[in-house]
């Protein structure tokens, strides 16, 4: 596998050795923060890279779990640490990816494994692009978790996670993500879960986001059942002309499921509009109408989907 073993140490109680890994994350958000949890509690070495340097190596996390309180110490640095990167974890909003990576480009092994775990897809191709040497993996998580504030995780779901090979050779995880807990799923065929995700996102966040709701808004409201199946039926026939299945039923089933089983939960770019940060937008819909585009099919709904939302960001 194209991992390089930081260290190797003894465990005394099973004589086994054990691999320490040394991960760096790019991204402090709820999912950096859930995921660098994951792998310190897997015995992994883990550092958070901030933007900014701050006067302390750690910061004191308080995750919550179901009645399960834990603190975590999560070693952080500064994109400008000196420390090298064979193992790179990106998390960060969809089109913060190029600038976030730039910032520690310098720090890579000339072999680094990166892997992107964030919603859209778009930034995939950009990374394997401008950087051609590393490896690169992409994964899917349904795990969900939100900071109420800096110093407190609340984990909502443990949900599952797919990784995949984007460029690589590979045919099993990287050792340190076998590892994990709860263990991701290695799909060797990553980029079909990627448009899974993609689809379920263009079909629920626009909506949200403009309407101001909850998930499950979407299937309670009529108005805005109606929209989201016109999304979605425009996705299907996009997805056909592309030669991929995505669902075994049409995607408004499973946009539907996922918008009952998330009810009460606030989408991502609902929460981005409400914070005024710039929303994933081009990634989601933006990139689906994209494809569209080249393939001379015209996506009405979601068009005026991506025109909405952009406004509304503007604002
Ligand atoms: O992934 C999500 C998001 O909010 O970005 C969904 C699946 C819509 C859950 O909220």
């Amino acid at each position: 596998t194209p991992v390089s073993i930081e260290r190797v140490i003894n465990t005394p109680a099973s004589g086994k050795r054990k691999l320490i890994m040394k991960w760096h994350i790019l991204g402090a958000g709820a999912m950096g923060n859930l995921f660098a949890t994951r792998l310190l509690q897997a015995g992994q070495d883990v550092s958070l890279i901030l933007r900014l340097p701050k006067p302390d190596d750690y910061y004191q996390l308080h995750c919550l779990e179901g009645k399960a309180r834990r603190t975590y110490s999560l070693p952080i640095q500064p994109a400008s640490a000196t420390e090298t990167i064979s193992q790179l974890l990106i998390t960060t909003k969809a089109y913060d990816t190029e600038m976030a990576l730039a910032s520690v480009a310098g720090r890579l092994t000339p072999n680094a494994t990166i892997l992107l775990l964030q919603n859209g897809m778009g930034q995939h191709d950009r990374i394997q692009q401008h950087y051609p040497s590393v490896n690169l993996w992409a994964g899917v998580t349904t795990a969900g978790a939100w900071r109420p504030n800096p110093a407190e995780l609340i984990c909502v779901a443990a949900g599952e996670t797919q990784i995949g090979p984007l460029n690589t050779p590979a045919t099993e995880l990287p050792v340190g993500w076998a590892a994990q807990i709860p263990t991701p799923t290695y799909m060797h065929t990553i980029q079909t879960a990627l448009w899974r995700k993609l689809a379920i996102n263009c079909a629920i966040n626009p909506l949200t986001a403009l309407h101001g709701c909850h998930n499950g808004a979407l299937i309670e409201i009529p108005e805005l059942y109606q929209q989201m199946q016109q999304i979605c039926t425009e996705i299907d026939t996009l997805t056909r002309a592309l030669g991929m299945t995505l669902f075994a039923t049409d995607l408004i089933d499973q946009a539907a499921n996922v918008a009952q089983a998330t009810a009460g939960n606030r989408s991502s770019m609902l929460e981005d509009v409400t914070h005024g940060r710039s929303t994933e937008i081009e990634f989601i819909t933006g990139y689906v109408c994209q494809q569209a585009d080249q393939l001379g099919i015209d996506l009405p709904c979601n068009k005026a989907l991506l025109s909405q939302v952009r406004a509304l960001s503007a604002t």
